[in-house]
């Protein structure tokens, strides 16, 4: 690759109002990368430091005089340059926002570099890192949230997501149109939570799953109880209950990280029959993913690169889960920015979920368009 010719970051705001960074890369031949990362509202305990925004502007500043006219050959080169200099197991020096910011805005600029687009680069970086994508590139399925509570809604549900699972954008807009239309008819609130979905505040997990099974056809529901962030003292939902009331076929984080033994007990009633999904316990974090599998607690993970703080070790993990026969869903997070870049990510990687919100809110409704936009890319 061409050297590093300048980097830049500024100070922009996320979808609830807070600073954030946003961080640009300039190679020799004038390929740019311009990449912010998100942020998270329910945030697993094993994620990498997010600093905040005049921390991090700091600490660029530093790796700025490192990396001007540095020279990286890969992704993963520079990357690692990244961590080494950093040398903190959990990111906090320089701070996983900083890198991952930077790690992606390289990212950018080398598709730009090479006339590529970024997910067909993520195709190459990725075969070259030992994974196996699909031989034809597709678009992912869809977990469509339709409806949100917990800490991201203002009701009394305490599950954060109700998703519907859509074969494409169009399918799932459609659900979430009718159920936008049900409520005005019930005269209660369409105001959305912090992902874009509705959160009648009258409603608990038994009525929002009795009220969504009314607008779905053939479409299963995936739940994410995000349950780590559960208010104390607050009871697990009965999943066994719900589980043979209504049709539900992925169920997320459905205990608390650290509850390893309740993962597994669930893990061998329903493991064969369902989609058990980690995300809070496995951060995007490969070491305790490997583990994870050796306990056979979940056969699919969420995908969340600001989790872990670099490309590379997200696709490390992306690779490991793969090939380990467990499904992957690329997910944003509860505060977000515009950028669009986990959407090529998900195709790129071959993914077979994405999880990007609500179709409203900007910074939800940036993602599936860039899904749309490449849908019509030719390859
Ligand atoms: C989750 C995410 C995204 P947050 O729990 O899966 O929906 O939420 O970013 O708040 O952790
Ligand atoms: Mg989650």
């Amino acid at each position: 690759m061409p050297a590093i010719k300048s980097i830049s970051c500024r100070k922009i705001l996320n979808s609830a109002s807070e600073w954030t960074i946003e961080a640009g890369l300039e190679l020799e031949d004038g390929s740019i990368g311009i990449a912010s990362v998100p942020g998270g509202i329910s945030r697993g305990k094993n994620e990498a430091v997010s600093l905040d925004a005049d921390s991090a502007i700091k600490r660029a500043g530093e790796v700025r005089k490192k990396l001007e006219r540095a020279l990286f050959d890969t992704q993963s080169e520079f990357d690692k340059f990244l961590i080494k200099l950093d040398g903190t197991k959990d990111k906090s020096k320089l701070g996983g926002n900083t890198i991952l910011s930077f790690s992606i805005a390289f990212c950018k600029a080398c598709a730009k570099s090479k006339g590529k687009e970024p997910y067909q680069l993520i195709r190459t970086l990725l075969t070259e890192m030992g994974g196996k994508p699909e031989d034809k590139v597709h678009l992912p399925k869809i977990m469509m949230l339709i409806l949100e509570g917990g800490v991201h809604g203002a009701g009394k549900a305490t599950i954060q997501e109700f998703m519907a699972i859509v074969d494409n954008i169009q399918e799932g807009d459609a659900v979430y149109d009718k159920v936008r239309q049900e409520l005005r008819h019930l005269n209660e609130s369409t105001n959305v939570g912090a992902e874009g979905a509705f959160s009648p505040i009258n409603f608990d997990n038994e009525q929002i799953l009795s009220f969504l099974s009314g607008y779905l056809s053939k479409e299963k529901i995936a739940l994410d109880a995000a349950a780590s962030s559960f208010p104390e003292g607050t009871q697990y939902p009965d999943y066994e209950g719900l589980l043979k009331a209504y049709s539900i076929a992925s169920v997320e984080d459905p205990f608390k990280e650290d509850d390893w033994s309740n993962w597994e007990k669930f893990a061998k009633d329903h493991l064969d029959k369902i989609q058990i999904v980690t995300d809070d316990l496995t951060s995007t974090n490969t070491e305790i993913l490997r583990k994870a599998i050796d306990k056979k607690i979940a056969n699919a993970a969420i995908v969340k690169p600001n989790q872990i703080g670099s490309l590379t070790e997200t696709f490390e993990f992306i690779n490991l889960a793969k090939e380990s026969g467990w499904k992957i869903i690329v997910s944003h997070r509860g505060t977000d920015t515009n950028d669009d870049f986990i959407a090529d990510l998900a195709v790129g990687s071959s993914a077979d979920y994405v999880k990007f919100g609500a179709p409203a809110r900007g910074e939800r409704v940036a993602k599936y368009n860039r899904l749309l936009q490449i849908g019509v890319t030719p390859d």
